[in-house]
């Protein structure tokens, strides 16, 4: 037999091959409709245009209630069809949340008291139908933070209409965050009045009013709501303030706080910091996850692919979900989306790299070429930065793990060094034709178009570079000044390539395998500028790093 679980959203499989039979069953709706999205997974394509499916027997459940994203980036806003998509997306990896909080979107934020102009109230309609018709909550939030006067009777009726347009249209979930706002002077002199002289205290005084009294008069009072949620202005640290004492000991318990981790964007997150995160606020945070969002200068030029990753398992037993702040490019968030879904559904089974090959084999339907195609641009786009100048994930690891290996092959003389790097840099300038050729997500290709031209031309440097190091082995010194300039102008090329305008909020050239790609470039070069008789050139810099060509200095 299968076991039943009554986890929420919980759900059985059985597939019984001997009897011809197979039998669905969900704790809940969405529980049902997650049993339908695993068996779609189990058919695979067999010959004659016919389905096959193995026998199984699946029991089921997440681990964390909350799983998603927040649409929380600076920058262009996702656009209507962008969100439809998700929204379907969503459903096929069991994330059940969506919250609904671009920063630039006017009527979220800086215009927050106007009411929705009647075309985008239709849309809000449509987003909101089609989540629910995906089992995602679509969550509306508003940001008054910028300008509210939290004593006032005006801003608090401004609000609540705001929200009841909403609840109209059939939103059932709701959140105010009030990130990234001045929490040391107020927006109205009544506030002093009525909070006290102004500072992070007196902050958090008027900000626990306003929240209380959203969840008791607004959302208790209606119908089939969920607890409000909440983003605190002190969203990114571990340190006690009186900011957070005041929210653990008076914010309603039901309300949901959000949480960042140690950073806006954090290098880890374990499962003492979630603990702890957990303790200072008086009940287990929700996590915003700044991954794989690029709103950011340390994201110019780049797109976020690498898996989920340096989340601790066991953090479900402390949080009350994870949902991720994605890329101002849609489709090409769903490579990490995917990835954040599977540790948020079952954080203790969570395995990167196998996650991340269903990831690229599910946006390529299955095919075999086109996933292996996608993991290496994918490789090529895994640097991930933070607000500081530490990245918490490395640029390119699988191909920077072929090219050391490469250079040590290549010093010790083995021939068969150079024929097996070329067959990987080829693979590099073939993946973009497959991807495009296999990838079903047209989104996808549309958003990573310059990353892929990209990479075809970085591929095409690379080869030639091993090129003039085959030239240099023969003694062919013609073949290797020729191949050496065709490495350059590829390279050359390669960096002319830029983000989109209105994409990556930080605009910037487009940047592939960078720190370890064009490395290698710059040892093949020196390689050739030493076969030439030239001085190899030494950090004159006073033992700073290198930033530019007058640092460097011929070594006589
Ligand atoms: C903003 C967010 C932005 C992100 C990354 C939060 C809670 N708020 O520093 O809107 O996308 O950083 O730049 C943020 O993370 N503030």
């Amino acid at each position: 037999g299968t076991d039943t679980t009554d986890r929420t959203e919980g759900y059985a499989v059985r597939v019984d091959r001997t009897r011809g039979t197979i039998a669905l069953g969900g704790v809940d709706p969405a529980g049902q409709y997650y049993a339908v999205q695993t068996l779609r997974q189990l058919f695979v394509a067999g010959p004659h245009k016919r389905w096959r499916i193995a026998g199984a027997s699946i029991t089921d459940f997440p681990t964390m209630r909350l799983r998603g994203t927040i649409e929380g980036f600076y920058g262009s806003p996702w656009t209507h069809a962008e969100r439809l998509d998700q929204l379907a997306f969503y459903g096929d990896i069991k994330a059940n949340t969506y919250v609904y909080a671009p920063k630039d979107d006017p009527y979220h934020r800086d215009r927050w008291r106007e009411p929705y102009p009647a075309d985008l109230l239709a849309q809000l309609g449509e987003l909101v139908d089609t989540a629910t018709a995906h089992h995602v909550r679509f969550t509306f939030a508003l940001s008054p933070g910028t300008s509210i006067c939290y004593s006032s009777t005006q801003d608090r009726e401004a609000l609540i209409a705001k929200l009841q347009a909403m609840y109209d249209l059939g939103v059932r979930a709701f959140s105010i965050p009030l990130d990234d706002i001045s929490y040391t002077r107020w927006n109205c002199p009544e506030d002093a009045d009525v909070y006290g002289a102004p500072g992070r205290a007196a902050a958090a005084r008027a900000q626990v009013d306003l929240l209380n009294d959203v969840q008791q008069n607004f959302i208790e009072t209606r119908a089939g709501t969920w607890p409000l949620q909440m983003v605190p202005t002190e969203y990114g640290d571990l340190t006690d303030t009186p900011y957070k004492q005041i929210l653990r000991d008076t914010l309603d318990p039901d309300i949901l706080v959000m949480w960042t981790g140690t950073d806006v964007v954090p290098p880890s997150i374990t499962v003492e910091q979630a603990e702890r995160a957990s303790e200072l606020f008086g009940r287990n945070v929700f996590v915003w996850d700044n991954y794989p969002v690029n709103d950011y200068a340390q994201t110019a030029g780049r797109l976020l692919l690498a898996p989920y990753d340096r989340r601790e398992p066991g953090l479900s037993d402390h949080l009350a979900g994870i949902v991720s702040n994605p890329m101002n490019q849609a489709a090409a968030s769903k490579v990490a989306l995917f990835t954040i879904a599977d540790f948020a559904w079952n954080d203790r089974a969570y395995a990167r790299n196998a996650s991340w090959r269903r990831a690229a084999s599910y946006l390529t339907g299955g095919d075999v070429e086109g996933t292996k195609a996608l993991l290496v641009f994918c490789d090529l786009n895994h640097l991930a930065p933070t607000f500081g100048s530490q990245p918490w994930q490395p640029q390119a690891p699988e191909l920077a793990a072929r090219i050391s290996t490469f250079w040590e092959a290549y010093e010790r003389g083995d021939r068969s060094a150079i024929p097996r790097l070329d067959a990987y840099a080829r693979r590099i300038v073939t993946a973009p034709d497959t991807i495009r050729a296999t990838v079903t997500d047209r989104g996808f290709l549309d958003d990573a178009s310059n990353w892929l031209d990209a990479t075809e031309l970085w591929g095409k440097a690379m080869r030639a570079g091993l090129d003039t190091l085959a030239a240099i082995r023969r003694n062919d010194a013609d073949a290797a000044q020729d191949a050496r300039e065709r490495m350059e102008g590829f390279a050359e090329q390669a960096s002319q390539i830029r983000s989109v305008p209105g994409e990556n909020r930080v605009e910037g050239v487009v940047r592939i395998g960078d720190g370890v790609l064009d490395a290698f470039l710059d040892d093949v070069a020196a390689e050739h500028d030493e076969f030439l008789g030239l001085p190899p050139l030494v950090n004159v810099s006073e033992g700073k790093p290198a930033t530019q060509i007058s640092d460097y200095a011929p070594a006589y």
